[in-house]
């Protein structure tokens, strides 16, 4: 098949699955044309199947906000007519999904058709598209979509819920290659952090204030009051400045790193003992799911769809949202028994297997398949 793919390029979760997707498709001799503004954070390698498709957008003083989605469209557009796409996948509602039916609809005046499937990943439901300013769109484009999937159940409710959506929405969790994530032995790197055998605690986040980012300091300090331990940020954003300069603040440097945005997150995931999510939503949790992937287990929060990934009691514990008291006794328990928290990294690697992207990537193939038969019998409908 010939499959376009609208993501956002960057570190966020949904870029990083539809790369990832677009990977895997295109390794099984799919063609894959990713449609975007910058190259893909984890499009790193050359493949003869990938293409990448820069999206640029013309400035003029007239505008104050350059229209991306215009030129979004034309692109797809343009590429869909000269590569003869056969569908379209766009990951992240806001604003792929209108803009793949606006570029349905001019394709129709050509006499061609372009199903198009979209995902929904989490904030363009939970936080950024129930807001007034973008709901009629994300409604009337999801309802529009020849099919709708979502990251988790949990995700799935809380769209019936926000929106009047009359389509069908099929739950495709995320999932993980485990030939990338899985754990590398870099003893050297862990002797480099933790030189004295300390517990080494891990976080990996956009650091927005939806990822709670100062819980995680707050449960690192509970546990280093009862063992030697480090914590590692990964990642960047609005609240990292905040949280480093109240790390400076209270002398914390020597304990805690900041270790910016990274590309080989797997390497710091295979020395770690702990990740640490609390955040106040997450539709999935992708990052838990790499470091269980790695073999380390979760302390997070229970919100969202967090509860589909994490096991309680299993491959890490779950609280309720800023419930750092609990985080922490939980962390504690896991760490303070070496046989008891190579169980829980046992149970994590088991866990994660599940999701393992051999087992994912049919029921998208499947999805396609169906939608893109569906839109082979169905009328085109010339406007
Ligand atoms: O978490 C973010 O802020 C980024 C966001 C995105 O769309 O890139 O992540 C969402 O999609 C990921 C991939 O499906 C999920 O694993 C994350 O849980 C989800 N984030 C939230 O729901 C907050």
């Amino acid at each position: 098949m010939k499959i376009g793919i609208l993501c956002y390029p960057t570190f966020g979760g949904s870029g990083v699955v539809a790369t990832e997707l677009g990977k895997a498709l295109a390794e099984k001799g799919h063609q894959i044309h990713f449609i975007t503004y910058s190259q893909p954070v984890r499009l790193e390698h050359f493949s003869e199947n990938v293409f990448y498709h820069e999206v640029g957008v013309a400035d003029y003083p007239l505008f104050d906000y350059a229209p991306y989605e215009t030129a979004l469209t034309s692109k797809l557009v343009d590429v869909a007519r000269f590569e003869k796409l056969d569908l379209v996948h766009v990951h992240y509602a806001i604003p792929h999904a209108s803009v793949a039916y606006m570029a349905k609809k001019i394709l129709e005046t050509f006499g061609l058709k372009l199903p198009f499937i979209t995902t929904l990943h989490g904030t363009d439901i939970t936080l950024v598209g129930k807001n007034a300013s973008y709901n009629p769109v994300v409604t009337f484009a999801i309802n529009h979509s020849d099919a709708v999937t979502s990251v988790s159940a949990n995700l799935k409710e809380d769209t019936y819920k926000n929106f009047e959506i009359k389509n069908e929405i099929q739950v495709i969790p995320n999932f993980i290659d485990l030939r990338r994530f899985s754990k590398q032995y870099k003893d050297h790197f862990k002797r480099a952090i933790a030189p004295n055998g300390e517990h080494l605690i891990v976080h990996a986040s956009n650091f927005r204030p939806v990822k709670r980012v100062r819980d995680v300091v707050s449960v690192f300090f509970k546990i280093l009051n009862k063992m030697p331990a480090k914590l590692l940020l990964i990642g960047d954003g609005p609240d990292r400045n905040m949280i480093e300069k109240e790390c400076r603040e209270c002398s914390a440097c020597d304990h805690i790193r900041f270790l910016g945005k990274m590309e080989a997150v797997e390497e710091i995931l295979s020395i770690s003992d702990l990740f640490v999510l609390p955040s106040e939503t997450e539709s999935f949790g992708l990052a838990a799911l790499e470091a269980m992937a790695c073999q380390v287990p979760v302390i997070s929060s229970n919100s969202g769809g967090i509860p589909e990934l994490n096991v309680h009691g299993k491959t890490g514990f779950m609280s309720n949202v800023g419930d750092i008291d609990d985080m922490a006794r939980n962390a504690i328990y896991i760490l303070e028994k070496p046989e008891r928290l190579k169980e829980f990294k046992r149970n994590a690697l088991e866990h994660a297997m599940t999701f393992d992207i051999q087992k994912i990537l049919p029921v998208y193939e499947n999805l396609y398949e169906r939608v893109l038969k569906e839109s082979k019998e169905s009328k085109l409908a010339l406007s």
